[in-house]
């Protein structure tokens, strides 16, 4: 038996030294020494041995068994050695090759000029709030002097929501910023000094238009509020947006919930005012000297009720200005409004 466990170990030692992997190592482990592996179950037959060489033969399995321990051990640390050898050689660093630059990215030019304009009015006195984008008629509407089949609504080609209707009415995506007008009032803080910008919605798309566009709307409610200070908040916001040449006008107009109305138009940048180049060739920008700015009027004595303010003690001035074609006034060269939401990186990288 001796002889039988001498065998085993040489045999064990040189499959274990030649184990090319892992797997091979473990393989030999498990027949020689794991539990039903070939020294135990040699170790069985020692009931049959003689009782005065049991000791010997038990110390030499034992013995055995940790010689074949240890060489496996061993070459396990080899491999190991290997492994990791071959590894540096493969994923060696270069550290002198020029790296990867991560892209960063960047705002939007339309998220650059939100800022921006909430900048501008802040300085200024005014909050920058937040209102519902989904609202109900009520407050894109309703409230705004524009009762339900009114012709006016149809100016502001309205999305409707699939969605239960209630006491205010049916739900919309809101056409225009006028709807946190209402919304702001019935806070019951005053004075007001709001500038609401958020996303509208029309069905509109054109090269002038694009069904999802921004808008900001600015309202002012206190005592004794005119013209001249809308007139000034106006002047103000251009010269500080666009620059110190530029130049407003008023022109009349009509809103349900303004009264008087006006549409603002500022003096073309490319132009200068005149309507047309330096040849006297009409400005293709503009071709009058004024582009639109948006809408503006002193807030409607139905739309103060409505927010429960008293008409006779407080007026106010309100306005909603395009955030997209404010930018395309100061001049961001592009003939097709849609292009701003194409998702086109290389028009977005430019800004
Ligand atoms: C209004 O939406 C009024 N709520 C403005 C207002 C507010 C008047 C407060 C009085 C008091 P209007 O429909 O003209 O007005 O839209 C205002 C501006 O939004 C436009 O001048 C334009 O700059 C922008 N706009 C409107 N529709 C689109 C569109 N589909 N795509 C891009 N910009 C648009």
């Amino acid at each position: 038996m001796q002889d039988q466990l001498n065998a085993l170990k040489l045999e064990a030692i040189q499959i274990v030294e030649k184990a090319v992997d892992e797997g091979a190592v473990e393989n030999a482990e498990i027949k020689y020494i794991g539990r039903k592996g070939e020294l135990t179950s040699m170790l069985k037959q020692l009931a049959h041995v003689d009782a005065s060489e049991r000791p010997i033969i038990g110390a030499l399995a034992n013995a055995i068994k940790q010689d074949i321990e240890a060489a496996i051990i061993q070459r396990r640390m080899q491999l190991e050695d290997e492994k990791m050898g071959a590894l540096g050689e493969r994923e060696r660093v270069d550290i002198t090759e020029p790296g990867v630059r991560i892209e960063q990215g960047h705002m939007h030019v339309v998220t650059h000029a939100v800022n921006e304009i909430t900048d501008i009015f802040e300085k200024i006195g005014f909050s920058r709030t937040r209102h519902p984008e989904i609202d109900w008629d009520y407050f894109a509407f309703e409230s705004l002097n524009m009762p339900a089949d009114h012709p006016a609504r149809d100016e502001w080609e309205t999305f409707f929501m699939d969605a239960p209707v209630s006491m205010r009415g049916r739900m919309v995506m809101t056409p225009h910023t006028s709807n946190a007008q209402v919304r702001e009032m019935q806070k019951g803080v005053l004075p007001i000094r709001m500038i609401n910008i958020a996303k509208c919605y029309r069905r509109q798309s054109d090269v002038s238009h694009v069904p999802m566009f921004h808008q900001f709307e600015g309202l002012y409610v206190d005592t004794d509020v005119s013209i001249t200070h809308l007139r000034g908040i106006l002047d103000y916001f251009v010269k500080e947006f666009f620059g110190s040449d530029r130049v407003t006008r008023l022109r009349p107009f009509h809103f349900r919930f303004t009264e008087p109305s006006f549409e603002i138009d500022i003096s073309c940048g490319a132009c200068g005012g005149s309507g047309a180049d330096h040849d006297g060739v009409k400005c293709k920008i503009c071709k009058r000297g004024w582009l639109e700015l948006g809408g503006a009027g002193m807030v409607h004595p139905a739309v103060l009720k409505a927010g429960g303010i008293d008409a006779k003690k407080y007026s106010g001035f309100a306005f909603g200005w395009g955030v997209e074609r404010t930018c395309i006034m100061r001049g961001l060269k592009i003939d097709d409004l849609r292009i701003l939401y194409k998702n086109d990186l290389r028009f977005l990288k430019q800004f």
